[in-house]
C-alpha cells in the first residue's frame, strides 16, 4: 500500500505539472483528492491493514495529501500569474502615441461682450447686478411708469404667465428692486446685464429672447452732462477713439428728457454709406434722466435726489462691432459661428 500511494503521488505531481489551464488543475484536484478521487479510494482500503501498520500508512497518506495540494496550489499561482501577465500585455497603453484632439470650449460672443462692458463700468464705479427673469407686473411695468393702459403692456407682446406674472421684457425692474432697497437713502450706481423677452416673430433682426444691459446712477446732483460723459466713454471704449456721439431727442416712459445715442459710422467716417444708410450715424442705445416718478415710486425724493438711466442690447451691439447680419446666430449655438470668436 506504501507503494501505491507513491506511484500515486508521483504520478499525480507529473500530471500537475503537465496540466493546461485553471480548469484542467481543478479537473485534477478532484481525480486526486475528491470524494471519489484515487487517494480517497486508497484510504478507503485501510481498515484492512493491521494495527502497526494503520499510523504508518495513514502518516504517509497524508504526506501524499499534502504534496498534491501543495503542487496544486503552487500551480494555481503559476496559472494566474501567467493569466496576469497576458491581460496586462494586453492591455498595455502606448503612452508615447500622439494624443486625441480635445475640443476645447469658450465664452460666447455675448458672454465676452457682457464681461467687457462690465469691467468698464466696474471701473467708473457700477457695481454689477441681477434679478430674476420671471418678474412681477409691478416691477416690470408699474414701477418704470409704464401704467395699465401703455401700448408697451398689451399682453400681445409679452409672455405673460399669470396676471401679474411675465418674462420681464427689460431690465429695468432689477434697478427699480435695488433703489427699493436702498431705500431712498443712498446713491445707486449699478449696471444690470441679463436675457429679456418679447413676444416677437424671430428673423434677422428680432429675437424673441435677447440680452439686455441697462445702467443707473442716482444721487444729489447728477446732471445730463455726466450721462454724456459715461456715454461718451463707453463708445469710445467698445467702438474706437476716433468715434464721435451724438444725442437726439427721444421718448422713453421712465426717462425725461429721453435720448438716443448714435456714434459716426465707421465704415465711411461719417460720410454716409449703406451701413448707416447714408446719414453717417448708429444708433447704440437709448438713455435719459429717471422720471421724477419713477424715483418717486421707488422710494426717492426727486427734488433732492436725480439720476441718469440708459439701456443697450449687447446683440445689437456685437452686430455692429463685427458686422453680424442675422441676431439668431447668437442663439442657434452653431459652433462655425462660436468659435470665430474664442480667443486664444
Ligand atoms: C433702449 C432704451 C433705456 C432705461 C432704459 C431705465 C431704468 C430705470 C429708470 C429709468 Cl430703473 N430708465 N432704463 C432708460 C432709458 C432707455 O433703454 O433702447 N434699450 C435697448
Amino acid at each position: 500500500m506504501k507503494e501505491q500511494l507513491q506511484a500515486l503521488q508521483k504520478e499525480a505531481l507529473d500530471k500537475i505539472q503537465t496540466v493546461e489551464g485553471s480548469q484542467g488543475l481543478q479537473d485534477v484536484k478532484v481525480a486526486y483528492l475528491g470524494k471519489k478521487g484515487s487517494l480517497t479510494g486508497i484510504l478507503r482500503g485501510m481498515g484492512k491493514l493491521s494495527a502497526e501498520e494503520r499510523p504508518v500508512v495513514g502518516e504517509i497518506a497524508n504526506q501524499v495529501r499534502q504534496a498534491i495540494t501543495e503542487a496544486i496550489e503552487e500551480k494555481q499561482d503559476q496559472l494566474e500569474q501567467v493569466a496576469m501577465e497576458q491581460k496586462l500585455a494586453k492591455e498595455a497603453i502606448d503612452v508615447t502615441l500622439p494624443g486625441r484632439p480635445v475640443n476645447v470650449g469658450g465664452k460666447h460672443l455675448l458672454t465676452q461682450m457682457i464681461e467687457d462692458i462690465e469691467d468698464l463700468f466696474i471701473g467708473m464705479g457700477f457695481e454689477v447686478r441681477e434679478g430674476p427673469e420671471v418678474e412681477t407686473d409691478y416691477f416690470n411695468f408699474e414701477a418704470l411708469n409704464l401704467p395699465k393702459d401703455h401700448p408697451a403692456r398689451d399682453m400681445q407682446d409679452s409672455f405673460y404667465i399669470t396676471n401679474e406674472l411675465l418674462l420681464r421684457t427689460h431690465t429695468s425692474p432689477v434697478q427699480a428692486r435695488t433703489m427699493r432697497e436702498y431705500e431712498g437713502q443712498k446713491p445707486v450706481k449699478m449696471i444690470c446685464p441679463g436675457k429679456v423677452y418679447r413676444r416677437d416673430t424671430d428673423d434677422a433682426t428680432h429675437s424673441h429672447q435677447f440680452t439686455q444691459i441697462e445702467g443707473l446712477y442716482v444721487d444729489k446732483n447728477v446732471r445730463m452732462s455726466d450721462l454724456k460723459g459715461v456715454l461718451d466713454t463707453f463708445a469710445k471704449h467698445m467702438f474706437g477713439e476716433d468715434r464721435d456721439i451724438r444725442l437726439r431727442p427721444s421718448f422713453f416712459p421712465f426717462t425725461e428728457p429721453s435720448v438716443e445715442m448714435d456714434i459716426s459710422c465707421k465704415m465711411c467716417d461719417g460720410k454716409g454709406c449703406s451701413v448707416c444708410k447714408q446719414s453717417g450715424w448708429i444708433e447704440i442705445l437709448g438713455a435719459g434722466m429717471v422720471h421724477p416718478k419713477v424715483l418717486e415710486m421707488a422710494g426717492y425724493d426727486p427734488s433732492v435726489y436725480t439720476g441718469f438711466a440708459f439701456g443697450m442690447g449687447p446683440d445689437r451691439i456685437a452686430m455692429l462691432k463685427y458686422g453680424i447680419s442675422d441676431i439668431r446666430h447668437f442663439y442657434i449655438n452653431d459652433k462655425r459661428f462660436l468659435t470665430q470668436y474664442h480667443q486664444a
